[in-house]
């Protein structure tokens, strides 16, 4: 037996705005304009995204996992936050929806959207700033948005240029806390910085978002190949995919093979100024940039000292944005650079991670309703 919401969406449609979010796309939702059955919301989810299908030609997803993706915010009922923030992934060429993973870029867009829909106020003065408190349900950990302001309504355009993205727009900055061990328990899920899986050196490390990073060379690539030469490698992406099958367990995560995360980033020496290279796996496609807290992970390694990602590292000495807020960390993607500040630090027994931040801009594109195929 439906909801009466789910008849009514059926018939009259649903309240949906469509936003970039850093280098990624969603469709961002009121929790309340949803049927609260997370049976029926994926039913829905699917329909509107157009999934599955590879073109995904009958809905309003893009046709790459990084564009179809859906942010669920609501007032939040706990003290540190404003709102909460549910991530959901709608598979593109499977039928599948997975709260299994957070999106730090689509978070991006929650500031200003919670805005546009009057869950929060932000000051009137021009010139302004509005702080927005999300919880992330997904992972656990809370963001603060920081974005600014007109006449209490989020401003887009700005000069702040984000690779990956063209022009510029407003930015929103991004401080995260409580994201160690966001879905594995711990930030060094199997224990170590460095473990050794199918004779690759690796280092499993989940700050925010599990990541298994290693050495480009040891899978045999040079580290900068374009996406396109990366995905039609199958010989590499097989290899890259027993490794994370086989990190998954040793992660806590389990089986990993319907899931999403692990991510895969392949590291190498850098090119362009920054600290190291990335090449990332989501894990079977290849990212055209890294995903936020995938970095934030990336550079948790990095700074750690040991493992795959600290050996191929060019980090400044001393200086280098550190500080209390935390040390910089430039990660080259394939399409530019993405600066991740990371404060980490060893308390004598075991790894600690206090805080991340981090750029991003976002944009609305669309506000309206939106049909689900039937
Ligand atoms: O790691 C892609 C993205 C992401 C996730 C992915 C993200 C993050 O770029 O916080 O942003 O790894 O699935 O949107």
């Amino acid at each position: 037996m439906s909801s009466d919401l789910f008849a009514t969406i059926e018939s009259h449609g649903l309240r949906c705005m469509l936003m970039r979010g850093g280098t990624s796309k969603g469709a961002y939702f009121l929790a309340t304009d949803l049927p609260s059955d997370p049976a029926e919301r994926d039913d829905i989810l699917l329909r509107v995204m157009g999934s599955p299908d590879p073109r995904q030609i009958d809905g309003i997803g893009g046709a790459h996992p990084l564009t179809s993706k859906v942010a669920i915010v609501s007032t939040s009922e706990a003290d540190e936050a404003d709102v909460d923030y549910l991530f959901l992934q709608v598979g593109v060429e499977q039928a599948f929806v997975t709260d299994k993973q957070n999106c730090g870029n689509l978070l991006a867009g929650v500031g200003p959207f919670a805005l546009e829909r009057g869950l929060v106020t932000a000051p009137a003065a021009s010139g302004a700033t509005a702080s927005v408190r999300i919880r992330m349900i997904n992972t656990g950990g809370v963001a603060t948005a920081l974005f600014p302001v007109r006449d209490g309504h989020p401003l887009y355009d700005g000069d702040c240029a984000i690779a990956g993205v063209p022009g510029t727009a407003a930015p929103v900055e991004l401080l995260f806390e409580g994201t160690a061990g966001s879905t594995c328990g711990a930030l060094f899920p199997t224990g170590n910085t460095l473990d050794t899986i199918d004779g690759v050196e690796v280092t499993c490390v989940d700050n925010g978002m599990p990541v298994v990073v290693l050495r480009a060379a040891d899978v045999g690539i040079e580290g900068d190949e374009s996406c396109e030469a990366l995905e039609a490698d199958h010989a590499l992406r097989d290899r890259v995919e027993r490794i994370r099958l086989a990190a998954g367990p040793l992660m806590g995560l389990g089986d990993v093979g319907t899931l999403t995360v692990p991510k895969m980033t392949l590291v190498s020496r850098p090119r362009h100024g920054g600290t190291l290279m990335t090449r990332s796996f989501i894990p079977h496609r290849c990212h055209d940039a890294i995903g936020v807290l995938g970095a934030v992970s990336v550079a948790t390694a990095v700074l750690t000292g040991t493992g795959p990602a600290a050996s191929v590292a060019t980090l400044a000495a001393g200086g280098d944005g550190d500080g209390d807020a935390g040390r910089r960390v430039v990660v080259e993607h394939p399409t530019g650079t993405l600066d991740a500040t990371v404060a980490l630090h060893h308390d004598g027994v075991g790894w600690q991670a206090e805080q991340s931040g981090i750029m991003r801009t976002a944009r609305k594109l669309m506000d309206g309703t939106v049909f689900p195929r039937n």
